[in-house]
């Protein structure tokens, strides 16, 4: 992984042996890299709740704010409140693009595909960022 551009150096970490199973990889938000929650992700989570729209790969990730599995109003609750600074970041989460979509449930074959990162939170996808 190479976090550089982001002011980040992960060269320092590695895990020689990987947890058997699935697993998700997080990474913690700082006050220079933190996934940016607007209103605009808060419209497309409720577009979903009510079932004007559909979320789905990334944006639907980025909306599960609390890994529930599905997209509620308490996610969208968790979203109101890192906009007004009442919680702090979600941070990010690694996914896999598969042949069934985007995953978080990391497994060590699957970490022979690209990460992605996505910005927890940030359902219409305006940060990304990118590890290949
Ligand atoms: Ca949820």
């Amino acid at each position: 992984m190479n976090l550089s551009g982001y002011g980040y150096d992960l060269t320092q970490y590695a895990a020689d042996i990987l947890p058997s199973g699935t697993f998700e990889m997080t990474l913690v938000a700082s006050a220079n890299l933190a996934p940016d929650v607007g209103i605009s992700d808060v419209i497309a989570s409720l577009r979903h709740i009510v079932k004007l729209d559909t979320l789905t790969g990334k944006s639907a990730i980025a909306a599960d704010m609390d890994g529930s599995g599905d997209i509620g109003i308490s996610d969208v609750i968790s979203q109101l409140r890192q906009i007004v600074k009442l919680e702090s970041s979600s941070g990010f989460k690694a996914v896999v693009e598969t042949s069934d979509g985007y995953t978080d449930q990391l497994n060590a074959d699957l970490l022979e595909q690209p990460l992605t990162w996505v910005a927890m939170g940030d359902v219409d996808s305006s940060y990304t960022l990118d590890i290949v």
